[in-house]
């Protein structure tokens, strides 16, 4: 696609014009990246200015114990019940890893695991009851919508009740995990049998009408078309100017180590591109016109390209994410944390201003005179220890049915 296939869109968004379907194809297929970056740009000082946001947030994943191992092929975290590698944490254990909290200057914890067919609702009300009693100031951003439709599967009751439970409990905002691709092709070749677009987008539009705000993802890189890129956003963008209630939209670049999915691909040991990375946050922001943020996730697509992704539409650089799992399962090469001081860097570094934020966007700190320090002050990670990942042996599970070749290349609409 040549580069003047952007000029109308280019004047769209120097217009404030909201870009169609068409549009956002296009822009996907370019590979004019220096214009797609220099419009989301301009689109994104619009909105934040030099500002980038990052929280000092830690991870807690209760457990990897998932009834979706078998089918949500892409996934790397996920475990049977009595596969190797397998845990589920007592509440005191994740309390416990919790305390290292209070050492730091954490403002967000961020809980996120496997759908396990026994953990009940009243697991992780307790937990979100004891974390809120022991770190007040800290946000509670927890469960995807995906395992809050689980649960209430689990307890016979409405995605609502559940909702309502979880904020009674402390709950304050919703991760953006579990959105995949909403293209029901590409899910049924990548994640069968998880909550379809359509329930995905429902829980949302449920938080949002109780008050709780939320973030939304895509994940790319894998075997989704540009038009199914273009429709996720779109129904993305549609939800959010029904409510209101998103705050941040992460694309997640898929990582193929140690899944099924990244086996039958002939990935392993590869990674989406730089050049790809990029294009999914200029586009992300050029047409979600209405969420107010664009967060590149590090640990993902590593500190380098996120630092450039700062000039290319992105105005959040997520935070110090102590002991991320997820993609380190599959193969993330990236460090298991930042400090503090190393965002900071970072952000300066792209001759922007860091703003330390919590999980609803309100500033928790500015950094006007601050010098940070060189070094991590613990450079085996907040916590005082490394933190240990035993990946899975085998990609697939004993007994499990490999995606078949044909459907992954010819499953899509
Ligand atoms: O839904 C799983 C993704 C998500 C792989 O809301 C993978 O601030 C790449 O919810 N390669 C969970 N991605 C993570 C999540 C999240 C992450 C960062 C910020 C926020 C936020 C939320 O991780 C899953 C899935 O899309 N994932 N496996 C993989 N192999």
């Amino acid at each position: 696609m040549t580069a003047a296939a952007l000029a109308p869109i280019a004047a769209k968004v120097e217009r404030g014009e909201r870009l169609t379907r068409d549009d956002a194809v296009t822009c996907f297929h370019s590979t004019d990246l220096l214009t797609l970056g220099r419009l989301a740009d301009l689109a994104n000082r619009r909105r934040n200015a030099d500002r980038v946001y990052f929280a000092a947030n830690q991870h807690l994943n209760p457990t990897n114990v998932c009834v979706l191992r078998n089918t949500c092929v892409f996934c790397s975290f996920a475990r049977l019940p009595r596969e190797d590698g397998a845990y589920t944490r007592s509440v005191e254990e994740v309390l416990a890893e919790a305390e290292a909290a209070r050492d730091n200057p954490t403002r967000e914890f961020h809980i996120v695991g496997g759908l396990h067919p026994k953990l009940r609702l009243a697991y992780y009300l307790e937990l979100f009851r004891g974390l809120r009693e022991r770190h007040p100031a800290v946000h509670i951003k927890a469960l995807t919508a995906v395992e809050v439709a689980h649960l209430a599967r689990l307890e016979g009751t409405t995605v609502r009740q559940v909702l309502e439970a979880m904020r009674e409990a402390g709950v304050t905002s919703l991760p953006g995990g579990g959105a995949e691709v909403f293209s029901p092709a590409a899910r049924a070749t990548i994640a069968d049998r998880k909550l379809s677009g359509d329930e995905w987008l429902a829980v949302h539009r449920e938080a949002h009408a109780l008050g709780i705000p939320s973030n939304c993802t895509m994940l790319y890189g894998h075997v989704e078309t540009m038009e199914q890129r273009a429709d996720h956003l779109l129904a993305l963008r549609a939800l959010q100017d029904e409510t209101g209630g998103f705050l941040t939209y992460i694309p997640l670049a898929y990582h193929p180590d140690h899944n099924e999915l990244g086996e039958a691909l002939g990935r392993t040991g590869t990674a989406t591109t730089g050049f790809d990375d990029l294009t999914n946050i200029a586009v992300g922001r050029l047409v979600l016109d209405n969420i107010p943020h664009v967060k590149t996730h590090w640990p993902m697509v590593t500190p380098f390209i996120s630092q450039v992704a700062l000039a290319f539409g992105c105005d959040d650089l997520e935070g110090t994410v102590v002991f991320e799992r997820v993609y380190h399962e599959a193969g993330a090469h990236t460090p298991m944390w930042l400090s503090y001081d190393q965002i900071i860097t970072l952000i300066r570094g792209a001759g922007k201003t860091p703003v330390e934020r919590d999980s609803l966007y309100q500033t928790v700190r500015t950094f006007e005179d601050y010098v940070p320090a060189e070094a991590p002050a613990r450079a085996e990670g907040p916590a005082g220890r490394v933190f240990h990942i035993a990946h899975r042996p085998r990609a697939r599970a004993r007994g499990a049915r490999a995606p078949a070749a044909a459907s992954v290349v010819d499953g899509l609409e």
